[in-house]
């Protein structure tokens, strides 16, 4: 009895708590789990915390760089930028606004900040007192609100959360952002019972669809603590999204996998569009002026043809669209930024038919005026003319259908068309549906 009983308990000592091994997912087992994220192309980058507060001004002056990174910038002691967390009191958040903003401009998850490199935490932490519930004045869970109404909206709910941490005295890094003075810094302490348990409650608490890593770069952080990381929270949440910033994988701003068994699972350009299509996920994350966090005096916006074009290069591409709004210290998203999304919308209202869960064709431009994207089916192909067009437009890239029809997203009527020696002309309609980039819907396929 006695044996069978210390088997018993010898088994589960090996076995009870064995991690199961994500890293080498078969192919369709990881098709399945990206699909909802490949098929919704358009997502909100959201950078939100303290620094909205002094919004890229200190001591009178704008700072240098991009506002999140104003502690580091300024060289704000810790106990300084404390202050700032302390007046953190974002009045005017509501969530449903946000997400309602999200939504009509089409866009399908929202990535949020839920601590940045500055160590504030954005959800009420069991883990530590640097959030939002105790160290500022606002006392509201701003992920449980925007959670929730992600989860009402059907817009999916994700986070942005730093591996640095300028606050947490032992994630001090060698590198010189080091604001905490830590004599000895226990970096693996910080890993394992600072780190993992507060993305353990992240994923119990609000079962976010995709976590999105950075501030992986500093020296202490490793590929393989990175796939340990990889591992530990895939065994959490098995359908987890996570990108490739959890370990060392990416390639600077271009962001793609350096070496084959990387991490994660889309690579990550930032401000940046890949040249061409990519074998692999990615999603390219960019602002909408210059900096991620709120800062007052970014007034460079960029103008929403900019901003539809993108997004049409993107999707052409095989990508993801991840477009950044920095809320203000009260709460609210900038109004450059809502007028944007708001025409992003009337535009996706229209042609979002060639955005979504389409695939792209290998050749995705043809000059700088039609890029190319493919129905699922493979049935349709969607050539979209991003420059105004005339009275016609001749289209060279396309072996169409004899005898099948052609329309304009937005048009009714099916559009006059001649096909010739492998020239599909077709007759522009006297009025085009909206701005910026139209949409000739072919059956046929890409040469
Ligand atoms: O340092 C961060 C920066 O603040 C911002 O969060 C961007 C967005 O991906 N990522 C890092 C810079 O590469």
């Amino acid at each position: 009895m006695r044996s069978m009983f210390l088997a018993m308990l010898l088994f589960v000592s090996m076995f009870g708590n064995a991690q199961k091994n994500y890293l080498n997912e078969p192919k369709d087992v990881k098709d399945q789990r990206m699909k909802w994220w490949r098929d919704a192309t358009f997502g909100m980058f959201i950078h939100w915390g303290a620094y909205a507060v002094p919004a890229g001004e200190y001591q009178g002056k704008t700072v240098k760089g991009v506002g999140e990174w104003i502690m580091h910038s300024s060289n704000i002691p810790v106990p300084e930028y404390e202050k700032f967390v302390a007046s953190f009191n974002p009045e005017k958040f509501n969530a449903k606004e946000w997400v309602a903003i999200a939504k009509n401009a089409g866009i399908k998850y929202i990535v949020i900040t839920s601590k940045h490199h500055d160590g504030f935490c954005l959800w009420d932490s069991k883990v530590t007192n640097y959030d939002i519930m105790d160290a500022a004045p606002f006392k509201r869970d701003i992920l449980k609100e925007l959670s929730d109404a992600c989860k009402e909206a059907g817009v999916k709910m994700c986070f942005y959360h730093s591996i640095m941490d300028w606050h947490q005295p032992d994630a001090e890094s060698k590198k010189s952002y080091a604001h905490q003075n830590t004599a000895n810094p226990d970096f693996a302490r910080y890993r394992e019972q600072y780190l993992k348990p507060q993305l353990k409650e992240l994923i119990e608490k609000y079962d976010p669809a995709v976590l999105w890593f950075d501030g992986e770069w500093i020296p202490e952080w490793t590929e393989e603590q990175g796939k340990d990381l990889y591992n530990f929270l895939r065994n959490l949440k098995p359908d987890l999204i996570i990108n490739n910033r959890v370990g060392k994988g990416r390639s600077g701003m271009q962001g793609m996998n350096k070496y084959k068994d990387a991490a994660g699972d889309f690579g990550t350009p930032e401000q940046e569009i890949l040249e061409g299509t990519a074998d692999s996920d990615w999603e390219s994350c960019m602002t909408m002026n210059d900096t991620w966090g709120f800062m007052k005096a970014d007034k460079n916006w960029k103008s929403s043809e900019n901003l539809i074009h993108n997004l049409i290069d993107i999707a052409a591409k095989g990508g993801n669209y991840l477009l950044n709004v920095g809320p203000t210290g009260e709460g609210l998203i900038p109004d450059a930024s809502v007028e944007r999304l708001k025409e992003m919308g009337e535009w996706i209202n229209i042609n979002g038919e060639a955005i979504y869960a389409t695939n792209s064709a290998k050749h995705y431009k043809e000059g700088d005026n039609i890029k190319y994207t493919l129905s699922s089916d493979g049935r349709y192909v969607y050539a979209i003319i991003i420059k105004a067009p005339g009275e016609s437009i001749d289209i060279k890239q396309i072996d169409i259908v004899p005898g099948s029809k052609v329309h304009m997203l937005g048009v009714k009527k099916a559009m006059k068309y001649s096909a010739q020696d492998g020239v599909v002309h077709v007759k522009m309609p006297k009025e085009l549906p909206g701005k910026y980039a139209w949409v000739l819907k072919v059956e046929g396929i890409v040469k």
